[in-house]
């Protein structure tokens, strides 16, 4: 009787069942309109909801009217007008039930909730003494009792009434209706959404506000407000927000021909927020972390991303919310098509290369990682237990990936057509990844029948290519085959449609060659799209004048592992002579990761002959770029800087760590710090040339500004120096020191702190705690920049770790509920400090389990997530993975298991 797009299951409560997207039913009752009046008081908060409903009649609909709620205390329930008696309706933990209703009625239903004490911060709640809401996937239900599901579309209008004083300003979706005085000192705003939403869109923010305001005219010549909300101390920090949702709302016109539909764009940032931000009609909800933007609070990275959420929320606007999903279960299809247009216009403001390199390495990562474990799902799973779980990588990335593809296959000018027929069809609606799929294929023509299996199929797909050169008919044959390995509930996997790009490269670069297969499409520039979608194919490439090294997968054209036996001379030529940037990096990647596994298997990189030749010919490749992109005056900008920092970036653990079936971490930590050891001495010299270059030329450059061609440098410097303060040479410690003393921005002043934290010699420790002090007391006012403090030392791997990390969670500057502070320190550790979070002794493990634990009640959310490191536990070698496995049990053991940790919890442990 539970409606099937719902499944709510309440905190606590003992049994937490499925949702199955093949259960899925058209709602019974539509809401028209949804009209609310909130009356705020810091005790409690009542909620009057007025809603206009009207029985389904194309379905067979139920008699009754059954609508979610959960933590909600129901005062009374009114139908057209007339109070109903208590016994004419069913209430329980998570739902209201109005027997046999008539077929149109107005129900007024009045609850109290108490955002005061909502720290699960879903819903309505407190954040820093301001209210704010939360409702995707399902808090709406922890407002009032609704139709909580994304197919039900209403237009809602919303009443706050609040004290004066405390919350001048009183925000909602849509536009300003009306305001005035009410009682004792309160006061009152009425907004209007003239459009209709499904109810995780709503939005409400009352509290202290100050604004920056500025305007965007739209490509039709009407003028939009833009409103960015923050605490006053806050507004030095807007204009970089403000800046990236003009530059936004511009480019979805130009590339989707998307304009913005309300005369008014609201952004709020807050400080307790359980992810980055919320698209909510025209009142965005921000994490802090990705509004505020200032040189000398925010790094780099903090600008780019404030970009990127930016302009993914503003996205939303219609690839969401003027076309929103049918059920959760196509929740990819606004977030991967959305990611996919963030990541566009991300590559467009910036290094695409760099942009395409960062996506790809958290994809192989992490996204794999979760591909290949016990939460492994399509990117339209077939069930759940509890929907925040599945806000995963795999719907986000791996869904980016998927619309990417397509975007190859079908090539611009057609997708773009696609988009505008999905628009136009389904505007107003609630749609489905099928429709998008058809709407694709309706505009372009193009087959996506196999392509399909993308939606339905779960894990990495492995390519295995073999090339074979024949000399006397200049001709290279390649030969992949595809696989996919068995993941929860799909043993058997059928054979994926995918674009594998192509090139051939010799020194002089790309060599020219001819393919006469229908499966191969030559692109410009000597590049081939080769289109798989058989188990095993072969394609020959004739006419070339002397033996390539295949380029496979440029771009990263699949998301996919790609096995081929590279010779360490033919990656070290890609990184050389490839023009694409991917490649070049992914080359050097592959390069160290082999020098990785032969010291795993004895061929040290220290002690041998053979491993210190191959760790010399990699220096020596790294050392000539280098070189090539410095001039005398500085650096050639000609040559990609922060492509080149990446390229001379060890792998990180999390990648590593994916590359073996049975993972010894203390080994493969053994063996990064040899090659780190042996490459740094070998790179010493030219890498100081380089870091002295690059510092004089960004100070000849001026002030700081957040233009990627500065970033590029600052990336590219301060990797040098990371790089060189690793290098066991006490003479280079003064480049940190002096760097971190004269910064006039954080990314130089972080970049610095975390050098000296992490420099392994001895004599460095004095001067980095002096400077881990010397930074809390210059920025313990600013959450944000406390935060960056808390996380590098989390990160360090220096001895004693766990230690720092229990003493900094009793700091004055930390809070354990703000999930913020939370990530800093706590994923902190245990996702960028692996060694230590892999302690012997399981310690690491312990100190998450008794996080999720302290945190299951009080934010569900946020300790599902917390507890991912640990859903990995096969991978790894005893003890590790005994130990990972107890803390699990641990957990599982536990009482009032929130439906959130239940479920990752007991589907990694059946995964045993
Ligand atoms: N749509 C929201 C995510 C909501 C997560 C709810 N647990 C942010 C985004 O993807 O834009
Ligand atoms: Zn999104």
């Amino acid at each position: 009787m539970a409606d099937v797009t719902s499944g709510a299951v309440a905190v606590g409560s003992p049994v937490s069942q499925a949702t199955y997207l093949k259960d899925y039913r058209p709602p019974d009752f539509f809401i028209d309109r949804t009209d609310l009046e909130f009356d705020l008081f810091n005790d409690k908060t009542t909620v009057n909801a007025h809603l206009t409903l009207r029985r389904n009649a194309a379905v067979d609909a139920a008699p009754d009217l059954i609508l979610a709620g959960e933590n909600l205390h129901l005062v009374s329930v009114a139908i057209n007008n007339i109070i109903q008696p208590t016994d004419s309706y069913q209430v329980n933990h998570q739902q209201l039930v109005i027997a046999s209703p008539p077929d149109q009625f107005i129900l007024s239903i009045v609850t109290e909730i108490d955002p005061a004490n909502n720290l699960s911060l879903e819903g309505l709640y407190l954040s820093d003494g301001m209210y704010c809401t939360q409702c995707e996937a399902q808090g709406f239900r922890r407002i009032t009792y609704y139709l909580d599901r994304p197919d039900v579309l209403s237009v809602f209008t919303t009443k706050i009434t609040a004290d004066l004083g405390q919350y001048p300003v009183l925000l909602s979706n849509g536009n300003l209706d009306s305001q005035g005085l009410a009682d004792d000192g309160r006061h009152w705003a009425k907004w209007i959404d003239p459009f209709k939403k499904p109810a995780y869109l709503f939005a409400l923010v009352a509290g202290d506000l100050a604004m920056v305001e500025d305007s965007f005219t739209t490509v039709s010549g009407r003028q939009v407000a833009l409103k960015i909300y923050v605490e006053s101390k806050d507004l030095n920090k807007c204009d970089h927000a403000m800046q990236s949702l003009k530059n936004a709302m511009q480019w979805d016109e130009k590339v989707y021909g998307r304009e913005y539909d309300l005369d008014l764009y609201m952004i709020v940032a807050v400080d307790f927020f359980n992810m980055g931000a919320m698209e909510n009609k025209g009142l965005n909800i921000f994490n802090t972390s990705c509004v505020l933007a200032n040189p000398l609070t925010q790094t780099d990275m903090a600008f780019q991303r404030v970009e990127a959420v930016v302009a993914h929320e503003y996205f939303h606007n219609w690839s969401g919310n003027r076309v929103t999903c049918r059920d959760w279960f196509q929740l990819s299809l606004k977030e991967g098509f959305t990611v996919f247009r963030d990541a566009s216009f991300s590559a467009d403001m910036n290094s695409a290369t760099v942009k395409r390199v960062e996506d790809v390495s958290l994809l192989r990562s992490a996204q794999f990682a979760e591909d290949g474990g016990p939460m492994s799902h399509p990117i339209r799973p077939e069930s759940y237990i509890e929907i925040s779980n599945f806000y995963t990588l795999t719907i986000y990335e791996k869904g980016a990936e998927v619309i990417r593809m397509m975007h190859q296959f079908l090539g611009a000018d057609k997708f773009r057509a696609g988009s505008d027929l999905y628009f136009d069809r389904h505007d107003g609606e609630a749609a489905t990844c099928e429709d998008f799929i058809v709407a694709m294929e309706n505009a372009s023509g193009y087959d996506l029948g196999q392509f399909r299996r993308w939606y339905s199929q779960a894990g990495t797909p492995v390519l295995d290519a073999e090339g074979d050169w024949d000399q006397q008919r200049g001709c290279y044959t390649l030969k992949i085959q595809q696989s996919c390995p068995a993941t929860p509930g799909q043993d058997q996997k059928l054979p994926f449609s995918m674009p594998v790009k192509v090139a051939l490269v010799a020194d002089s670069g790309l060599l020219a060659a001819s393919c006469n297969s229908l499966s191969a499409q030559l692109l410009d520039g000597n590049e081939f799209l080769l289109s798989l979608t058989d188990s095993e194919q072969q394609w020959q490439f004739t006419g070339l004048s002397e033996k390539p090294v295949a380029s496979l997968l440029r771009g990263f054209s699949a998301p996919v592992k790609l096995n081929f036996h590279y010779q360490p001379q033919d990656l070290l030529q890609l990184i050389d002579a490839d023009n694409d940037g991917f490649i070049r990096w992914d080359a050097s990647q592959r390069y160290a990761l082999q020098l990785v596994q032969k010291h795993l298997t004895g061929e040290q990189m220290i002690d041998s002959a053979a491993g210190q030749q191959a760790v010399k010919a990699l220096g020596l490749s790294l050392s000539q770029l280098l070189q090539q992109g410095l001039s005398g005056r500085g650096w050639d900008l000609s040559f990609d800087a922060a492509l080149t920092a990446e390229i001379i970036r060890l792998p990180s653990y999390a990648y590593l760590i994916e590359q073996f079936d049975s993972v010894d971490i203390h080994a493969i930590s053994e063996a990064i710090e040899c090659l780190q050891i042996s490459l740094s001495a070998q790179l010493k010299s030219v890498m100081v040339d380089c870091y002295q270059q690059l510092r004089q030329q960004l100070e000849s450059l001026g002030e700081y500004q957040p233009l990627a061609d500065h970033v590029a440098l600052r990336s590219l410097k301060n990797t040098c120096l990371a790089f060189l303060l690793r290098s066991l040479d006490s003479s280079l410690l003064h480049l940190a020191e002096t760097q971190f003393d004269l910064a006039n921005n954080m990314t130089d002043q972080s970049s610095a702190l975390s050098a000296l934290v992490n420099c392994p010699l001895e004599n460095a420790e004095a001067a980095a705690q002096q400077r881990v002090d010397r930074f809390y007391q210059q920025w313990s006012s600013e959450s944000l920049v406390v935060n960056q403090w808390l996380t590098v030392q989390a990160a360090s791997d220096k001895p004693g770790a766990l230690g720092r990390v229990r003493a900094l969670m009793d700091h004055e500057a930390y809070d354990n509920t703000n999930p913020n502070k939370v990530r800093a320190l706590i994923a902190g550790f245990c996702m960028r400090n692996i060694t230590q979070f892999h302690a012997q002794d399981g310690s690491g493990y312990e100190l998450l389990s008794s996080e999720v634990i302290r945190l299951n009640t009080l934010n569900p959310q946020l300790a599902s997530r917390l507890l991912s490191p640990l859903t990995q536990w096969q991978r790894f070698k005893t003890p590790q993975s005994e130990l990972m496995q107890a803390s699990l049990q641990r957990i599982a053991d536990t009482e009032n298991l929130s439906a959130d940790v239940f479920e990752v919890v007991t589907k990694s442990l059946v995964a045993s």
